[in-house]
């Protein structure tokens, strides 16, 4: 895979998609036409990735497998399409894993601040054994786990002053995913946490009802968030994963050979979707700021301080989640940085 060509990517012009590998897959003769919904808008790093899926099926099957993608949750939010995914009426969608953990307790590990210090540690624990077993696990309840992509690291915006410490959070009404973890980092913070759907957040931010969100750049500026939020705080305090979801129904009525093409399609929908991310938040972290977005880089001492002060975040959840799991991961981050 070719992807140098991918540093001239910016928030308006892509690089065309990589070329599709591997030889086309035989079937059973029938043809198939499979929907995949995201939340996130056509010009999102994620909507890029279905875009590179929908070219390697299409092409590896012979066409004998059609790709619709829908973006900017037209068929429904993260939690609506998982539904509609388990009801067999939608084939596909990724959402975050953040939503989801009242289905997949487990995925709550993603949630913990600060968990993942580089974007490489979270490859090794994604594509590793945790992240291949989590797939498994998941792989119940009416759905069919086949792949990670990356939402990717979380920041701060907001409408009302700079932020670049807890206390400057106090009060501050901020829209959190639907998600006790992350409702509770923001009230160990101080501030006033609400979760919502993502598919109300510019409404909910334009008209006031919340006064800062927290995403990551590409979201920021693909949704327009910018437009109503004139500071930003680079926090990284979460990295959030995609996580590739088939209906079962679906999935049963495949052949073996094309439920292995679109695995192997997701794997590498996730490898490249994540390499377009980490080029796209840069770019567009710089374009923010050369539109007149206030943004804070923290310092290593202010970046510890939220850390200290979300260290009680780890005490209340480390049982629910399991210990062991988060030991390990922090296993492999040791490992890296030797
Ligand atoms: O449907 C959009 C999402 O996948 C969503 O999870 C994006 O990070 C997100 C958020 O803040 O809701």
């Amino acid at each position: 895979l070719s992807l140098t060509s991918l540093s001239a990517v910016a928030a308006t012009e892509m690089p065309p998609l990589p070329d599709v590998t591997g030889d086309v897959v035989k079937g059973d003769g029938n043809d198939y036409n499979l929907k995949f919904n995201i939340g996130l808008t056509q010009s999102s790093a994620q909507y890029r990735g279905l875009e590179y899926f929908k070219k390697i099926v299409e092409q590896r099957s012979d066409d004998h497998i059609k790709v619709q993608t829908f973006h900017s949750a037209q068929l429904g939010d993260d939690l609506q399409s998982v539904s509609a995914l388990q009801a067999g009426t939608l084939d596909m969608t990724a959402p975050s894993t953040s939503p989801m953990v009242s289905m997949f307790p487990q995925f709550a590990v993603f949630d913990l601040p600060f968990l993942f210090p580089t974007p490489e540690i979270a490859d090794k624990v994604l594509d590793g054994d945790i992240g291949q077993q989590m797939l498994k696990d998941a792989s119940t309840k009416g759905l069919v786990a086949i792949g990670w992509s990356e939402n990717g690291y979380r920041q701060l915006t907001n409408s009302e002053h700079a932020v670049t410490s807890p206390a400057d959070l106090d009060g501050l009404k901020v829209r959190t995913m639907q998600n006790p973890i992350h409702l509770d980092i923001w009230r160990t913070l101080g501030a006033n946490p609400t979760p919502m759907s993502f598919a109300e957040l510019f409404t909910a931010l334009e008209q006031g009802v919340v006064d800062g969100q927290e995403n990551p750049w590409i979201t920021i500026e693909s949704s327009k968030f910018n437009e109503v939020q004139p500071y930003a705080t680079e926090t990284n305090h979460v990295y959030t994963p995609f996580i590739t979801l088939v209906s079962e129904r679906t999935w049963n009525r495949l052949p073996e050979s094309y439920q292995q093409l679109l695995r192997d399609a997701a794997k590498q929908m996730g490898d490249y979707e994540r390499h377009v991310s980490r080029v796209m938040n840069d770019q567009i972290k710089q374009e923010l700021k050369d539109d007149g977005m206030k943004i804070t880089e923290l310092t290593p001492e202010q970046v510890a301080v939220f850390q200290q002060d979300l260290a009680p975040v780890y005490d209340d959840w480390r049982d629910k989640i399991g210990g062991d799991l988060i030991d390990r991961i922090r296993a492999e981050s040791k490992v890296d940085s030797k």
